[in-house]
């Protein structure tokens, strides 16, 4: 199948766990929500297990499934390539698809390291020229409150840019005894909190100022060294990513920045959270109530001052008039709905999605710059422990 045939697609999906099952919903759902360009065909699902991608392409909704990545994206009845396996896989895949003349979309990180996100640029931006689209799936972006955020920013209401906070905080590694998986393998995931929560945050950050960091200063650590195996064998992995990241920034306009990840924040669960003070206002969203924006309006009578929470569920907010009436609310699976929509709509209208590669590859510097950063230690100063 090609674009030219009606207004069908051929997505095909590689990985079927957490980040494919959200993926297929958002593909399967699109086109009943959003008048978007083309009806998403979900031709075929890529797994290495024959039996277990069967039997989660049965589950998920997938027509066929291909068990090598390469006669997947071979295939003329795929026009689409959405990648949703572990980072050391996505550079290789993503590249071959975009040689293809197959539209990607990747998940995030984009990649494990600055060559390999620096080489799916490039094959982005190639293809770009020839009219294949490219784009990394950092969904929060797609958050009704985060795009009504960045809209109050561009609008000015918050004025001058001061201070800008972001925590990503889970708890799913709290437990020592918790097991082994890929992302806590530095040679499959790139980097642990950082690369996985961090790299949300840095775009998020990034999306709703409309701002790029220029500089950061970074610690990270890995508090539980090794673990056990997956699956019941006896023995314990040793942890090679970091446990949790923090760092300061500094954007290009001038704002100074503190960024925390962890997957050790005990009682958090998927607290993502964002909160800017400027000259003029502020605002603080928390993904954990992902439908409310809190904006402080510096202009307000004093008596009658503090933040207001908005409810980001009218018609005019960003995607909701796609979804129900107003109070009526969203959950995390719709922010993919919302990145499947606007990237029919790019490759439709030809517009380069956002974030594309560049914007990826963006990431992937600061994320490789806070991690220049710990292991260097310059920016560390001990403190005088004489009177102790
Ligand atoms: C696991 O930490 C994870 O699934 C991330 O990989 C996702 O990107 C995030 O949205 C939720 O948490």
């Amino acid at each position: 199948m090609s674009q030219q045939d009606g207004d069908a697609l051929g997505v095909a999906m590689v990985g079927h766990a957490f980040m494919g099952a959200v993926h297929s919903q958002a593909w399967r759902t699109v086109h009943h929500f959003f008048d978007v360009p083309f009806v998403p065909r979900m031709v075929a699902l890529g797994g290495r297990d024959q039996q277990r991608t069967k039997e989660a392409a049965q589950r998920l909704g997938w027509e066929s499934v291909e068990t090598d990545w390469r006669a997947l994206v071979a295939r003329d009845d795929v026009d689409v390539v959405d990648i949703c396996t572990p980072g050391d896989t996505h550079c290789e895949i993503a590249v071959a698809a975009l040689a293809a003349g197959k539209h990607v979309l990747c998940e995030k990180p984009l990649a494990n390291s600055v060559g390999e996100a620096e080489h799916m640029a490039e094959a982005a931006a190639r293809a770009d020229r020839a009219g294949v689209r490219s784009m990394v799936a950092f969904n929060y972006r797609r958050v009704p409150a985060l795009a009504l955020a960045r809209r109050l920013v561009a609008e000015g209401r918050l004025g001058e840019l001061r201070h800008v906070r972001a925590v990503y905080l889970q708890d799913w590694l709290s437990d020592p005894a918790a097991p082994m998986t890929w992302r806590l393998r530095k040679e499959q995931a790139g980097s642990g909190a950082l690369g996985d929560i961090g790299a949300h945050i840095v775009d998020a950050a990034q999306f709703v100022t409309g701002d790029t960091l220029v500089g950061v200063s970074g610690v990270t650590d890995t508090f539980v060294r090794h673990r056990p195996v997956a699956g019941g064998s006896h023995g314990t992995e040793e942890v090679t990513v970091d446990d949790c990241a923090l760092f300061l920034g500094r954007f290009s306009g001038g704002a100074l920045a503190s960024f925390e990840a962890t997957r050790y924040a005990l009682g958090r669960k998927n607290a993502m959270r964002l909160e800017l003070n400027g000259s003029r206002g502020s605002l603080s969203f928390d993904f954990e109530a992902m439908n409310e924006l809190w904006f402080y309006d510096g202009a307000d009578p004093g008596a009658a001052d503090g933040f207001r929470r908005v409810l980001v569920t009218e018609p005019d907010h960003p995607y909701l008039s796609a979804w129900w009436p107003p109070g009526h609310l969203l959950g995390y699976e719709h922010t993919f709905t919302h990145e499947v929509a606007d990237f029919l709509t790019a490759i439709g209208t030809g517009e380069p999605p956002r974030p594309g590669f560049a914007d990826g590859l963006r990431v992937q510097r600061v994320l490789d710059a806070v991690e220049r950063s710990a292991a260097d230690g310059s920016c560390w100063t001990p403190v005088d422990r004489a009177d102790q």
